[in-house]
């Protein structure tokens, strides 16, 4: 580890994921074929996890390998998509818990290759995301593996009679290596559920990642704090900002992986509205689809990506290369605050009671305020409560205004300061 502390791979390359704010998570493996049931079964919860949670047995499981032809599944279909949603990452489940790689692995029989399709689905992500200008990122479970005899399985209780070694040295580290050296420059290893990994184990794994690309980094779901970037619990929003690098994982419905009777889509809305809460608290936002067996990403899914696309293309500087500014000091919804050096931007998701925006204890010195997506701009100016609050009072009367709605604030500072109620 030496090595590792002693060179500039501590400090990889952070400027993509610091100013790219979103990114598109795809779950796809042998359980998007099952859609969340089997054998006329419906399983709990997330949908990727169906093997875990109705007890399937490994043999009938593995059967799926010789089904598995996702011929809808188009790379650069999906690319395409995510670029015209905004999104400047892209993080394939490579492998999942169920331990099915979706590449040529020389490591495992148990891959996409080895299927019905014979693709390696890695390789096709990878050109496609060189193509379209996305960073490319993987999903690696690195310590989950339910086919695999060594890996551990979450809640079934016989983890201990495991050689978790041996499984790391032969096919975790392995497997990482290959993912490594051959899909060119990976922006992120996305670790999930660490479950009893050591210290060790989770330094040796880092140390495996870093000395084949330095510049690629570990989700902190590797555990002991040795991520480069923090993650939330899925669909965690946090209610307090950090400056550190963080990202949360959410999902469109309830599940990850492909499920037919998941149908509790959220908004577009909403799901703006939590992205640009994400990006206020400093945090960067991987929004999650689940393409069906077949490869077809559900039509819901694409509704929220356009949707998000066409506010993005308009109102894309509220969020990009965005940096932290001093938090609002009072709870209200009428709009998030973003920024960076001398604009804040305020966004407005619901419709406002009154066509004026009052925001309260702003110390910058406002120059300008506008419309971002029009540039038009808005009449302002300094006002004071009763109690000698001091507020910037914005104009919307006379404006024809569609939400959500951003107003770029230009201001004489580095960043948005407020003070204290
Ligand atoms: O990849 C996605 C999830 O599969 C993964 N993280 C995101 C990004 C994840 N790993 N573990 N968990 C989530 C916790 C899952 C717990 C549960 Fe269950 C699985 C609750 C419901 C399904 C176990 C099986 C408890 C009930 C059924």
């Amino acid at each position: 580890m030496e090595a590792v502390e002693e060179s500039r791979n501590n400090r990889p390359n952070i400027e993509w994921f610091r100013k790219g704010k979103f990114g598109m998570f795809i779950h796809f493996g042998l359980y998007s074929i099952l859609a969340g049931k089997w054998k006329g079964k419906e399983c709990r919860g997330i949908a990727e996890w169906i093997q875990n949670s109705l007890d399937i047995p490994l043999s009938e499981y593995k059967k799926l390998q010789d089904e598995f032809n996702p011929q809808h599944l188009d790379a650069r279909y999906i690319c395409q998509l995510a670029k015209d949603a905004g999104m400047k990452y892209l993080c394939l489940t490579a492998k999942h818990h169920d331990g099915f790689a979706l590449w040529d692995s020389k490591v495992s029989k148990y891959n996409s290759m080895n299927s019905l399709c014979k693709r390696d689905i890695v390789k096709e992500f990878s050109e496609a995301c060189k193509d379209f200008g996305l960073v490319y990122c993987l999903y690696y479970s690195q310590a989950q593996d339910w086919e695999d005899p060594n890996g551990y399985i979450a809640y079934k209780d016989e983890n201990e009679k495991k050689n978790f070694r041996f499984y790391l040295e032969h096919k975790c580290k392995p497997q990482i290596e290959e993912l490594l050296r051959n899909y060119g420059p990976i922006g992120m290893i996305w670790f999930d559920t660490p479950m009893q990994m050591t210290y060790e184990e989770a330094l040796d794994l880092k140390k495996t990642v870093k000395s084949i690309q330095a510049d690629c980094l570990i989700s902190g779901r590797i555990g002991f704090g040795l991520g480069d970037y923090r993650t939330t619990g899925d669909n965690m929003l946090p209610n307090i900002a950090s400056d550190k690098l963080w990202e949360l994982p959410a999902t469109m419905n309830t599940t990850w992986g492909y499920k037919e009777s998941d149908n509790n889509w959220r908004t577009s809305k909403e799901i703006l509205e939590e992205l640009l809460f994400t990006v206020s608290l400093g945090g960067n936002y991987l929004l999650n689809i689940g393409p069906d067996g077949s490869g077809k990403v559900p039509l819901e899914s694409v509704k929220i990506l356009r949707d998000i696309g066409s506010f993005l293309c308009r109102n894309g500087d509220s969020i990009y290369a965005t940096e932290i500014q001093d938090r609002y000091p009072y709870y209200q919804d009428k709009f998030i605050v973003t920024g960076k050096k001398k604009c804040l931007y305020l966004s407005l998701f619901n419709r406002l009671e009154y066509k004026s925006l009052e925001v309260f204890n702003l110390k910058n010195k406002v120059k300008l305020v506008k419309i971002l997506q029009s540039g038009k701009k808005l009449e302002f100016y300094d006002g004071f409560d009763l109690e000698g609050h001091h507020y910037l009072s914005i104009d919307l009367d006379r404006v024809d205004v569609d939400y959500p709605l951003v107003i770029e604030v230009e201001h004489d500072g580095d960043r948005a300061e407020f003070e204290e109620f």
